[in-house]
């Protein structure tokens, strides 16, 4: 069923907080992959404010459905929807990344509750989705999978490993998505290695595609809905995304793929991410 309105202005008054958690994550951390953690906010908030069957507080409950955060480096944007979810405390976030503390940048499956997948190296995730997926035929368990990739992560060959195998085992209980933000570590991706036509080389391995504003909730929840209703073949979604969403002096800035930001830097990106959403609101 549809997103209705009223789920939309929730789904979206929530990202603009997890936003702005992320902004203090990345000031308490001292620096954090902050550009793809903004970019893939609404994806993750659909995700786990809507879609996702889990329960926090059992954590690992059997039953539920598996997310794979593939582009590991976006543990700070992971960690605050987590925190959110109250898989544990806030306070905790103050620590990231800090010496002992639970959590590295990337988050670890063995020491941060509700990590499905320890992730960071880049082109593993949907291999390990596939895995994930395969368990829920083999025990005939109804959980879904999800993994959500970078884009520039595609440059990895393991990435097609899976999809190919992803297509011979007619995984339709798995579904990946990539955020789609046009930028990696060090530029533009068309610039680094092609990725387009990208749509197409995904239906080449067989897999059916959606291609969305990764930012239009209606679209993400159609195109999610959708995946769950596709039978016999698995569902990519291309969600077309901006890097630093949210955050004016950020947005397709490659520079802000990993960067630090003091008090005041962080108030500023905060103001900007609260416009910009009331904008969205009165739209
Ligand atoms: C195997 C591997 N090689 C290199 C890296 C270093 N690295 C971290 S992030 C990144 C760029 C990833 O780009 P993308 O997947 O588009 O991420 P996003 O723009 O969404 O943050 C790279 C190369 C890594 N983590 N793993």
């Amino acid at each position: 069923m549809p997103l209705s309105a009223e789920e939309i202005a929730t789904l979206q008054a929530k990202a603009r907080d997890l936003r702005c958690d992320m902004i203090d994550v990345t000031v308490w951390a001292g620096g954090a992959h902050i550009g793809g953690a903004l970019s893939m906010t609404d994806v993750l908030t659909a995700l786990y404010y809507k879609y996702l069957r889990v329960r926090p507080e059992e954590p690992d409950w059997p039953g539920r459905d598996r997310f794979v955060m593939s582009k590991g480096h976006g543990g700070v944007g992971l960690a605050a929807v987590l925190a959110d979810r109250g898989y544990f405390s806030k306070d905790l976030l103050h620590e990231f990344n800090h010496f002992k503390s639970p959590f590295g940048m990337h988050l670890d499956g063995n020491k941060v509750l509700g990590v499905d997948a320890s992730t960071g190296s880049l082109g593993h995730g949907l291999s390990m989705a596939v895995g994930m997926a395969m368990g829920a035929r083999f025990l005939t368990q109804p959980w879904r999978t999800y993994c959500l990739l970078g884009d520039g992560e595609c440059d990895e060959g393991s990435v097609w490993e899976a999809a190919m195998a992803a297509c011979h085992f007619k995984l339709d209980s798995l579904t990946a998505i990539v955020d789609r933000n046009h930028m990696m570590i060090d530029g533009p991706t068309e610039e680094v290695m092609h990725l387009e036509p990208f749509a197409d080389k995904w239906r080449a391995f067989g897999w059916v595609v959606r291609e969305i504003d990764g930012h239009d909730y209606t679209q993400i929840g159609e195109a999610i809905e959708f995946a769950q209703a596709t039978r016999e073949k698995p569902v990519v979604i291309i969600a077309d995304t901006v890097k630093g969403k949210g955050v004016d002096f950020m947005e397709n800035q490659v520079q802000w793929h990993y960067g630090s930001m003091d008090s005041d830097l962080a108030a500023r990106a905060k103001a900007s991410i609260q416009r910009l959403a009331a904008e969205v609101q009165h739209a």
